[in-house]
């Protein structure tokens, strides 16, 4: 006999409660929002982190491909503008690009990849397949890692400029623009999910979605560990 679905308000608390296996809780992420990090591991995150940046609008045309549903759509293409930019706004990537320069390494360097870890490259990719092979509504529950991250961007933004005063502040508009953005995405994506996943079967498969996408940042945070140490 199939189990009888969660509430909506308990489906939600579900889903709340993997924030336990959030990468705000990875040994390389504390090292970095506790003030632990040096330069050279600083600038190992943000030159793999530009990977990941520069594939997610890539992630989010791939659910817009498969999204029959123009309302959905009409919001979820913010996302892209987010990241490439639009009009005066030179966007996400750009930004990202500034915070790599901030941090001391060469743009050219950064986007020629040379320095991206096969694990954070095979992670990446693993979210960027799912995205395209995935119904959209799976795409967009993927997206949900995101009910954690004002709080990590806001760590970001509290801590280092006090922990690192070498790295130039303009560098970190980035995090300050994604902390209003994250929160304006992840309603929009929380609401989508908590409609459309009616059955405990599908609430299920919502929570197996997230637990993937938190083992993708995870794993990069791992590579990061391997390569650049933890202290
Ligand atoms: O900068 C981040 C970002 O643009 C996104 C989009 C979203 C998605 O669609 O999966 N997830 C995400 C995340 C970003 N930054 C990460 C960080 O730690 O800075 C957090 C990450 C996420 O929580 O999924």
């Amino acid at each position: 006999m199939s189990e009888l679905p969660w509430s909506r308000a308990e489906f939600e608390a579900q889903l709340r409660a993997k924030g336990r296996a959030y990468h705000i809780h990875h040994p390389f992420n504390v090292m970095l929002n506790c003030g632990r990090a040096q330069p050279e591991q600083i600038r190992g995150w943000v030159a793999n982190r530009f990977y990941y940046q520069i594939s997610i609008p890539v992630k989010d045309a791939a659910i817009l491909a498969n999204c029959t549903d123009r309302a959905v759509r009409r919001n979820w293409v913010q996302r892209i503008l987010d990241h490439d930019g639009h009009g005066d706004d030179p966007g996400g990537i750009e930004s990202w690009l500034r915070l790599a320069e901030a941090v001391g390494l060469e743009r050219d360097t950064v986007q020629a990849l040379s320095d991206v870890l096969p694990g954070v490259r095979f992670a990446v990719d693993a979210y960027v397949n799912f995205a395209r092979r995935a119904p959209w509504t799976e795409g967009v529950c993927a997206s949900l890692t995101e009910l954690f991250a004002p709080q990590i961007h806001q760590q970001r933004l509290a801590g280092w400029p006090s922990y690192y005063p070498w790295i130039e502040t303009g560098g970190l508009a980035y995090f300050q623009n994604r902390v209003s953005q994250a929160q304006r995405d992840v309603d929009f994506a929380l609401a989508l999910t908590l409609d459309r996943c009616q059955s405990r079967a599908e609430q299920e498969r919502a929570l197996e979605i997230l637990q993937f996408k938190l083992d993708v940042l995870w794993q990069m945070n791992d590579a990061l560990q391997r390569r650049y140490g933890v202290q």
